[in-house]
């Protein structure tokens, strides 16, 4: 077995919460403004953020939603996301983050899958929140802010909770994001507290953060890229955020400008954006010393422009919900173009033969395992799926195929499994499968993701039909009646027959070689 890892010394496991974790730093700068709302300019002081998070937890406990429960948060961005997340996590509770922009279906789905015993969430997606609850049989709901005839996150304040319910942080889930994993449907990702204090500490040993520096944080929390590095390290590491509800350049170049920030944590379309838009040249961004892209491949070209335009370093990461999420980042002194960089500390990574197992000899192509404090303890309900995806001995295939050169950074090459990643947003492929069966005139269908200069990848649909299947339109219009905006197919093909192994299993290489010959 050949197991790369840094050279760079492992952190120490600390046994406490994740939200003992961000306050330990909070309780140092009692006055420092951690969170704004970029649209409002609403701000929460470390104490503010301290005190809503235990008035909640205290409320929470009170009501018997507390310990042992799981809230479901479908927000948006905003500061009070973070009092949700730590005020459910201090209650000794499982917070399971809901898209904001999924449909009805959608949130029905994973309020059921979850077993979620509240839902939280915003004036603006009440609608469909209460549609997602009855299609459940009834769940209570809280939003944030106000509106009329519903109970509010002020009204579930309670007592403050001094003390951290006391939790096993090995085995009890904090947190339970949705990932589809390497194949089939979006399953719960069951991550401890050891999870996410471990990777918190993993990012900051090698972030260089410095006390007060403020990013623009647009990357959604209920992702675990924007939940972890965004929220939880910044708040953890010294940092502050302003908030943006969903991506704008204007906006989101106006805070960096005026909060003279030192990093944009971001993704490929955006550094397409930095590099290319000519709206950039108006604002100064100076004080900018580093671009951080993570979801999806961030190509050479695209990296070299930013940090030429922006005069500053293009950083990638690369991560994964079920590794809470990081294992690899560029060095900031000594980064590698299209490089995802060097393995975190405390991380373990292999390069493995997908047919045969085996390991490859060093420079080669092969799947990326991982073993390390961070990796999942594995999917909710899903033995079958976590049985797939986590070896006896710890070891997480990622389903990306990657190669280590002799310095030890790490490059991602292609992918193994069936996830199309869309504008750094997961799209399963089994999903839109499954919903495309669903129609009485479609007998068979297939989904793959196709390169995009934009999006990263956009996904198209193969479809065979019978005598009552739809035209293009109302394949789309039969996808938009349940399946949120970003999971929509951009193209429709009509086929004789989907191209599948033996076994059964859809042969999308095939198709995507097909795509190639006739572009
Ligand atoms: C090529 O996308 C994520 C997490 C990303 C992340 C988080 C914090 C990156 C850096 C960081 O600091 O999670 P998921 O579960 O939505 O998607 C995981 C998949 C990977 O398996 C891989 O296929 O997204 C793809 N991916 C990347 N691909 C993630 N990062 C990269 C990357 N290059 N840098």
């Amino acid at each position: 077995m050949t197991i790369y890892k840094t050279a760079a010394p492992d952190v120490a496991l600390r046994d406490i919460t994740i939200t003992q974790r961000v306050f330990e730093n909070l309780t140092r700068r009692p006055d420092a403004v951690v969170l704004t709302d970029g649209p409002t300019g609403a701000t929460l002081t470390a104490a503010d953020l301290m005190d809503r998070v235990k008035r909640l937890a205290g409320g929470l406990n009170a009501r018997g939603f507390g310990a042992g429960k799981t809230v479901a948060l479908m927000a948006p961005n905003m500061p009070d996301y973070a009092v949700v997340f730590h005020g459910v996590a201090w209650a000794g509770g499982t917070i399971t983050t809901i898209n904001p922009t999924y449909t009805a279906a959608e949130v029905a789905h994973q309020l059921r899958d979850s077993g979620a015993d509240m839902l939280i969430t915003v004036p603006m997606f009440l609608e469909t929140a209460q549609a997602a609850a009855t299609e459940v049989g009834g769940l209570p709901l809280t939003v944030i802010g106000s509106a009329e005839g519903t109970q509010t996150l002020d009204d579930l304040m309670g007592a403050p909770q001094e003390a951290q319910t006391p939790v096993d942080l090995d085995t009890h889930i904090v947190v339970l994001p949705y990932s589809s994993g390497t194949t089939g449907l979006p399953k719960g990702v069951r991550l401890s507290h050891r999870n996410l204090v471990v990777n918190v500490d993993q990012i900051i040993a090698g972030a260089s953060f410095e006390e007060g520096e403020v990013a623009a944080g647009f990357l959604p929390f209920f992702h675990i890229y924007g939940m972890q590095a965004l929220m939880n390290v910044h708040l953890a590491g010294g940092g502050a955020l302003v908030t943006l509800p969903r991506f704008d350049l204007e906006l989101f170049l106006q805070i960096s400008q005026d909060h003279r920030a030192r990093r944009m944590w971001i993704v490929p379309p955006v550094a397409l954006a930095l590099a290319k838009h000519p709206v950039v040249d108006q604002y100064d961004l100076s004080s900018v010393e580093e671009i951080f892209s993570g979801a999806a491949p961030l190509g050479g070209e695209v990296c070299d422009a930013v940090a030429k335009r922006l005069n500053c370093v293009a950083l990638q990461g690369y991560g994964m919900t079920e590794l809470s999420p990081v294992t690899h980042i560029s060095p900031r002194h000594a980064p590698k173009s299209g490089s995802s960089g060097l393995a975190t500390p405390n991380t373990d990574c292999r390069i493995v033969d997908p047919d045969t197992g085996a390991d490859l000899p060093a420079g080669e192509e092969g799947e990326l395992w991982i073993r390390g404090p961070q990796v999942m303890m594995g999917y909710l309900n899903n033995d079958k799926a976590t049985a797939e995806t986590l070896t006896q001995d710890g070891w997480l295939k990622t389903g990306d195929i990657a190669k280590i050169d002799a310095d030890g950074y790490m490059f991602i090459m292609d992918r193994l499994k069936e996830l199309i990643k869309y504008k750094g947003f997961q799209v399963a492929p089994a999903e839109l499968e499954a919903t495309l069966l669903t129609h009485d005139g479609i007998t068979d269908a297939a989904v793959i993701g196709l390169p995009d200069d934009e999006a990263g990848e956009r996904p198209i649909a193969f479809i065979v039909g019978n005598d009552r299947v739809p035209d293009a339109d109302g394949v789309r219009a039969h996808l938009k009646r349940t399946l949120s905006s970003y999971k929509q197919v951009h193209e429709v093909y009509f086929v004789d027959e989907i191209p599948k192994s033996a076994s059964g299993k859809i042969l999308r290489r095939v198709l995507r070689d097909r795509m190639k010959d006739t572009a």
